[in-house]
């Protein structure tokens, strides 16, 4: 495949540079340019424009954060070349497959080189089946309790292997959907699948298309430079696999079936089950092509065409995973789901006092430019070390500081607030004589993560009803593909959170989305409200919140449910309220 710069993502890049910090960790080397590649391969992930046409618009990088001279080098290289002469260098001098040891959640550098010289273990499969005979145990510093632990993150790490983020998947659908626009063959396309419903995860891109000259439309559509293999192709589809292991099915349909394709292929697949059945139950016929009486074709061109022909209101992909929408949508009962436009503001956000890379007004300024009327600064609170947290001390300055800056500014409010740590017996990092003087306080589990259920619930309990916080932020701490959620009793928490009016964040960041879906929906049921936040960490990362927003919609949630959907001063009289409700 000829390689064409313009058209790689931010996502390819950044693997790139993981792995040479993964290569570079294995051969124990210079910790720092360690740092300085993941920092860099984390900059590129987040970023909502393409690096690829910042440097072709010949604009510098020295804007970005953590992007120093020798990455910018490399990145241009990469750009170039399609790689890197120090990362091949690096493969040679690493055994081929070791890499992947590291991506098991308890193995490390320096775990991963000694299965290697000790026992020649130097694939995943070899390290499961040496977990599987109890030979890890022969190791000096290695027990029962690690190696049971090592087998566990093998499972967890198959179990999402293959599926990539929404975020990443979405910064596929949309580069593929530029290249589309200069496709003149094709003239409709949807990508569908579980990426149109926003799960979390996503395991292949399904994309339909109209195009008047199929064939024209299948070589153009090859041309794709992230297209790493064909895997197969026909007079209606072209399936193809992507440089990152990503899977895109292409598929081309007639306008007459679009929206029978496109319900098709969205499913869910139990969502499909049910319309089908509901359509049986008509003495009707319901396919990919469109709803048939007999040979007559009585609908297929649009899916509302097709939703209301089985008498039903059309129903938004999110809630397509028969999780009780259709009986809804019989009943014109489907929620008015929340919209982005609707936020009026962001509620977790850090800056340089603590891990984040802007400043108070750097922030302040991008959420103004996002159209929002309020921006809470959420630095974090003492016991997070690695992060900076702040002491007593210094919060008192810094919360000065965001109300100094923020009486400043014009069109914007800034709260003063913190991202208190729960430490492990429940109490809060910080002083609550402090913390009640805050506008706005999470409150968030940044370590213990392995308590037993009961404790771990009486830990959060304890937070909730404190008095002082507003909000538990990423309430289940996991980290998709990386780190189980914690363990704990979701309806005691909830109960105590309905009763001293804590609210719930959606954390929207990519590989947290937390609350999951799931459990946003028990949380409604449960009478609790929402913030759905960033907890940005530079200014690009306010864009995540259409990742929040998608968590949201598909739990079921409306413009009430959700508090930075209220206008500034609105904010301000339910904060007051918030802070002064007692427990019962
Ligand atoms: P993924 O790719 O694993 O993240 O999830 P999906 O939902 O995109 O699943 P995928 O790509 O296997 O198939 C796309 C859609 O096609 C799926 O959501 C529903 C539909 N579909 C696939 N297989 C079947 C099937 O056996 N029966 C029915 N009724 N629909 C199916
Ligand atoms: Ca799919
Ligand atoms: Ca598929
Ligand atoms: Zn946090």
């Amino acid at each position: 495949m000829p390689f064409k710069e313009r058209h790689m993502e931010n996502a390819h890049i950044a693997d790139l540079f993981d792995q040479m910090a993964d290569l570079l960790e294995l051969k124990a080397e210079d910790p720092f340019r360690i740092r300085s590649y993941r920092n860099t391969a984390r900059t590129l992930r987040d970023l909502s424009e393409r690096v690829a046409d910042w440097v072709e618009a010949g604009k510098s990088l020295a804007d970005l954060p953590n992007i120093g001279k020798s990455s910018e080098d490399k990145i241009r290289e990469i750009l170039k070349t399609g790689t890197c002469a120090r990362l091949e260098e690096l493969q040679k001098e690493v055994p081929p497959g070791l890499p992947d040891l590291l991506k098991v959640p308890s193995v490390g550098p320096r775990t991963a080189s000694e299965l290697y010289k000790k026992l020649g273990i130097h694939t995943l499969a070899a390290l499961k089946a040496a977990c599987e005979k109890h030979e890890l145990q022969t190791l000096a510093h290695m027990g029962a309790k690690t190696e049971a632990k090592i087998l566990k993150g093998i499972v967890t790490l198959e179990s999402s292997e293959g599926r990539i983020l929404l975020k990443e998947a979405t910064d596929y659908v949309e580069s593929i959907g530029r290249l589309i626009k200069t496709i003149p063959a094709i003239t409709k396309w949807e990508a569908a699948g579980s990426y149109r419903r926003g799960r979390e995860t996503v395991g292949d891109l399904d994309i339909l298309l109209h195009a008047g000259d199929r064939k024209a439309a299948i070589g153009a559509l090859q041309q794709y430079e992230e297209i790493s293999e064909t895997i197969s192709q026909g007079v209606e589809w072209l399936n193809v696999r992507l440089q990152n292991g990503l899977r895109v099915d292409f598929r081309f349909f007639e306008p007459a079936a679009f929206g029978a394709a496109l319900m098709y292929f969205t499913g869910s697949k139990a969502h499909n089950i049910a319309l089908r059945k509901r359509a049986q139950d008509n003495g009707w016929k319901l396919n990919e092509y469109g709803l048939f009486k007999g040979k007559k074709r009585i609908a297929g061109s649009t899916e509302a065409d097709l939703y209301q022909h089985l008498n039903l209101a059309w129903v938004p992909p999110e809630l397509r995973e028969d999780a009780g929408e259709i009986a809804a949508a019989e009943k014109e009962a489907l929620p008015q789901l929340i919209e982005l436009k609707q936020i009026k503001g962001d509620l977790h956000c850090h800056t340089t006092a603590t891990d984040g890379q802007n400043t108070i007004e750097e922030m302040a300024r991008a959420a103004l430019t996002r159209g929002y009327e309020y921006l809470a600064i959420t630095d974090h609170s003492q016991s997070t070390r690695v992060a900076g947290g702040l002491d007593e001390t210094r919060l008192k300055k810094h919360a000065e500081n965001i109300r100094k800056i923020g009486g400043r500014m014009k069109n914007i409010e800034l709260l003063a607030g913190v991202e208190v740590d729960i430490l492990k017996n429940g109490e809060l990092d910080l002083d609550e004589k402090l913390l009640a003087d805050l506008d706005w306080v999470v409150a968030s589990i940044h370590s213990h993560f392995q308590l037993s259920r009961e404790a771990m619930t009486d830990r959060l309990v304890k937070a909730v009803e404190s008095g002082v916080i507003h909000c538990l932020g990423h309430p289940t701490t996991r980290l998709i593909g990386q780190r189980d959620p914690i363990q704990f009793d979701f309806d005691r928490v909830l109960e105590a959170c309905r009763k001293h009016d804590v609210l719930m964040e959606i954390n929207s960041a990519p590989e947290r989305m937390d609350l999951p879906d799931v459990l946003c929906k028990r949380a409604l049921e449960a009478g609790v409200q929402f913030a759905i936040s960033t907890d940005a960490h530079n200014t690009n990362d306010l864009d995540f919140i259409r990742y929040g927003i998608i968590v949201a919609r598909r739990g079921w949630l409306t413009k009430k449910d959700v508090l930075n959907t209220l206008n500034v001063s609105a904010l301000r009289k339910r904060l007051r309220k918030a802070l002064k409700a007692q427990p019962l």
